[in-house]
């Protein structure tokens, strides 16, 4: 025997149905898990930018966040490998491994091992790169860069 249904108030079916459905759109909305830890054993040292982000629009004065991960901030001087302090170079490139990052208006020096700080730029396209490199200011290389694109507006 079957059409039990039949003996419900065709109302509830229909409350039934739209549960159903929103269930149905709650699964397709709901957001990917976030990104996994790397299994594959060590990280591999690298820099990047937190903030802002690559490609966008900021202010004049703008606030910029920079992470090392797998080397360490360490003091002007330390020369222990692994250790050294962030660079960000405006519209330049990254720092041939081993070479000394300039002191300049394009190359700024966070010796004190700042993570932080604000850029003051005139409107227009800017190319950042944060370059890692040691307490004597020798570049890490490439691999120890990030370099992101913004609109200074
Ligand atoms: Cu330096």
């Amino acid at each position: 025997m079957k059409a039990t249904n039949s003996i419900y108030p065709s109302r509830t079916v229909a409350a039934l149905a739209l549960t159903l459905a929103c269930m149905g759109t709650a699964a397709c909305t709901k957001k990917a898990p976030p990104d996994a830890p790397a299994a594959t054993g060590a990280t591999e040292p690298q820099v990047s930018f937190l903030e802002p982000a690559d490609g966008a629009t900021v202010g004049q004065k703008f606030k910029v966040r920079m992470k090392v991960e797998g080397f360490e901030i360490g003091p002007l001087g330390d020369l222990t490998q692994g250790k050294g302090h962030h660079h960000i170079v405006v519209n330049g490139t990254w720092i041939k491994d081993g070479e000394v990052v300039p002191t300049d208006e394009k190359h700024i020096h966070f010796g004190k091992g700042q993570t932080e700080t604000e850029l003051e730029l005139k409107p227009g396209k800017y190319s950042l790169t944060l370059q890692f490199a040691d307490g004597a200011h020798r570049s890490y290389g490439e691999k120890l860069s990030q370099t992101i694109n913004v609109t200074v507006q």
